[in-house]
């Protein structure tokens, strides 16, 4: 679907053959069959980021990651519709005209494939990767404990049988890797980081490690504020906004302090709808609504970015 749309759009669209787990049906979610997750380790090998721009190079780009977390299925439905909407309204819409004109953006619609894949076939609550463990039956690592950023100085990270086990170090895990060697390859154009989870109905920034406010805290507020009021204007959806430690709890090894303490200065984390009535299996029928408002902000955080 990706690739259709890329081309229908004449858009310059950089997509990989890695498209095993990309298969979409009509309600934006994705559906993963036996051969697919079968051919999980060849998707995990291969680069699966999405360009959504005119041209590579130079100019200032966002990187947003969804999917991290396997239960949360709203996040990758997020990042596709981000493409989809963003191929189908470039010289259509002003604003995503003028962003795709002068910035790019980078996009993994699933960070960790076969925790996603278990999840749709197995357990639907799994939220980590599927990785086996060393001296231990539990298997999986919480990829966003597992980045090199005060890893495992939070509690309850240490054990491969907690939901939130930090791996046995920093960046063991090839997802990690994958990401962080992308991340540091585009590191001067990349002026903003977003990951998506859910659910919480809040918008994150650093730090999640300290309850030290980073240098650019204001900004970040500020952003914050603004986003998530943009936000509310679609279906009045009420978001909260501020540092992760303070907001949700504290963590360590998360993505969003990783990107921020390698020089990223507006990194955001999103926890989609809901509040917790429906939590992780937020019905069908919340799955576009969730994404047109997330979109009103994450252009709002774009647009602010060409800008500054
Ligand atoms: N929440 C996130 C978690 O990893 C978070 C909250 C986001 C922490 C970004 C740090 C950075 O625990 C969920 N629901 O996963
Ligand atoms: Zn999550």
């Amino acid at each position: 679907i990706v690739k259709d749309l890329a081309k229908s759009n004449e858009l310059d669209f950089w997509y990989p053959d890695a498209t095993h787990h990309v298969a979409t049906n009509m309600t934006v979610d994705f559906r993963v069959s036996e051969k697919e997750s079968q051919s999980i380790q060849s998707a995990l090998e291969q680069s699966n980021v999405h360009f959504v721009g005119k041209r590579a190079g130079r100019q200032k780009a966002i990187f947003m990651d969804c999917g991290i977390h396997a239960r949360e299925w709203v996040s990758p439905a997020f990042c596709q519709w981000f493409v989809y909407q963003a191929t189908k309204s470039y010289g259509k819409n002003k604003i995503m005209t003028k962003l795709l004109d002068q910035m790019n953006f980078y996009i993994l619609p699933v960070f960790n494939v076969d925790g996603y894949i278990w999840s749709w076939t197995q357990n639907r609550m799994w939220r980590k990767n599927r990785s086996r463990n060393r001296n231990s039956t539990c298997i999986g690592t919480d990829l966003n404990r597992n980045f090199d950023v005060s890893w495992s100085s939070s509690p309850n990270t240490n054990n491969p049988c907690l939901e939130t086990y930090r791996g046995p170090a920093p960046e063991s895990e090839k997802e990690t890797r994958a990401v962080t060697a992308f991340i540091r390859s585009h590191l001067k154009s990349i002026r903003a980081y977003i990951t998506f989870h859910s659910y919480s109905q809040m918008l994150l920034y650093p730090y999640g490690y300290t309850p030290r406010l980073p240098p650019n805290h204001e900004d970040l507020a500020k952003v914050g504020r603004i986003a998530t009021e943009a936000l509310s204007t679609r279906y009045e959806t009420r978001y909260v906004y501020g540092p992760i430690a303070s907001t949700i709890y504290p963590t360590s090894g998360s993505s969003l302090d990783w990107a921020y303490d390698l020089g990223i200065k507006h990194t955001f984390a999103f926890e989609l709808r809901d509040k917790g009535k429906f939590g992780f299996l937020l019905p069908e029928s919340r799955i576009k609504p969730t994404c047109r408002e997330t979109m009103l902000a994450v252009k709002f955080i774009a647009k602010y970015i060409l800008k500054h």
